[in-house]
C-alpha cells in the first residue's frame, strides 16, 4: 500500500530507525541463495555490519574475513567448522572467530542475524573460541535488580572477545533505569512486542522487526509498551581501549 512518502523510519546523524517498510533487499559476492538486508556498514558511519540474511534452501553465506556472529530467526541454519556440524533452529545462535573457516548454510527457507565486525586483537589475551548456543537455554540476570528486565549475554565475557550481543526482555512498563551516552555504538533487532525508544532528541514508537543502529555516544532510553513483553537483540563493541591497543 501506498503511504504517501511517509514512514517511521528516520536517519540522522546520531541514529538510524530502520522499519520493514523501508527494507532494501541485496544480494552479496559469493553468498548463493541469500538474499541480505543491510541494516548498518560503514557505509553509514558504523564499525561493523549487521544484515538480516534471508536464505532459500540451500542457501549459503560466503566467507567472511571478519568475525562473525549469527541468530536465526525463522527456520534452520546449519554450521559447520572445525569438523562439527551444528543445526541451528529460532534462538539459536553461533559466534565464529576471524579467520575460522566455516559453512554457514540453510536447511529450508531461514532468516537469521548477521553481525560482523574485524577483530581487534589484545597482546596477552587467548583467542577466542566458538561458541554455539541456544538464547533460550542462557541465563537471564535483572538489569540493575529490576526482575522486570531481563539481561541474556550471549558472547563470551572474557578479554578475547571485542564485542557482546546480548537479548533484554523487557514486561509491559519495564523501562532502562536511565538515559544512557555511551562510547560503544549499538545494532539493535526489535525481535518481539514494542514500545518508545528514545534516540538523541527523538523519541520513536518501534515495533518487532524494526532495527536500530546507535552511533557512539548517542542518548537512549527504552520503555516497553503492550500486553506482551517486549524484547531485542543488542550489539556493542566492548573490552577495548578507544585509542587501540595500549601497553603492546
Ligand atoms: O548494554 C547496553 O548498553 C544496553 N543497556 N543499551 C540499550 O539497551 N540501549
Ligand atoms: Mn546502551
Amino acid at each position: 500500500m501506498h503511504q504517501l512518502g511517509s514512514t517511521r523510519s528516520s536517519l540522522k546523524p546520531d541514529h538510524l530507525l530502520q522499519t520493514p517498510d523501508t527494507f532494501i533487499r541485496s544480494p552479496l559476492p559469493g553468498a548463493e541463495g541469500v538474499e541480505f538486508i543491510i541494516h548498518a556498514a560503514p557505509q553509514l558511519g558504523a564499525r561493523f555490519t549487521q544484515m538480516t540474511a534471508e536464505f532459500v534452501a540451500g542457501g549459503e553465506l560466503a566467507p567472511v574475513s571478519a568475525q562473525r556472529f549469527l541468530f536465526v530467526l525463522d527456520g534452520k541454519v546449519e554450521v559447520k567448522a572445525e569438523g562439527k556440524k551444528h543445526i541451528l533452529k529460532p534462538g539459536g545462535f553461533a559466534y565464529l572467530p576471524q579467520g575460522v573457516p566455516h559453512i554457514v548454510r540453510a536447511t529450508g527457507i531461514a532468516r537469521a542475524a548477521v553481525i560482523e565486525k574485524a577483530y581487534e586483537p589484545q597482546a596477552g589475551t587467548a583467542a577466542p573460541k566458538i561458541v554455539i548456543g541456544d538464547e533460550a537455554a542462557v541465563r537471564s540476570t535483572p538489569l540493575l535488580d529490576d526482575d522486570g528486565l531481563r539481561v541474556r549475554a550471549l558472547m563470551p565475557d572474557g578479554p578475547a572477545y571485542d564485542f557482546a550481543v546480548n537479548t533484554l526482555t523487557y514486561d509491559p512498563g519495564a523501562s532502562l533505569p536511565m538515559v544512557e551516552i555511551h562510547m560503544m555504538e549499538h545494532g539493535l533487532l526489535m525481535l518481539e512486542g514494542g514500545g518508545i525508544y528514545r534516540l538523541g532528541d527523538s523519541w520513536y514508537p518501534v515495533y518487532a522487526g524494526d532495527f536500530i543502529w546507535m552511533r557512539s555516544y548517542c542518548p537512549q532510553w527504552f520503555g516497553a509498551i503492550g500486553k506482551r513483553p517486549a524484547k531485542y537483540l543488542i550489539y556493542k563493541d566492548w573490552r577495548r581501549h578507544p585509542l587501540g591497543e595500549q601497553g603492546a
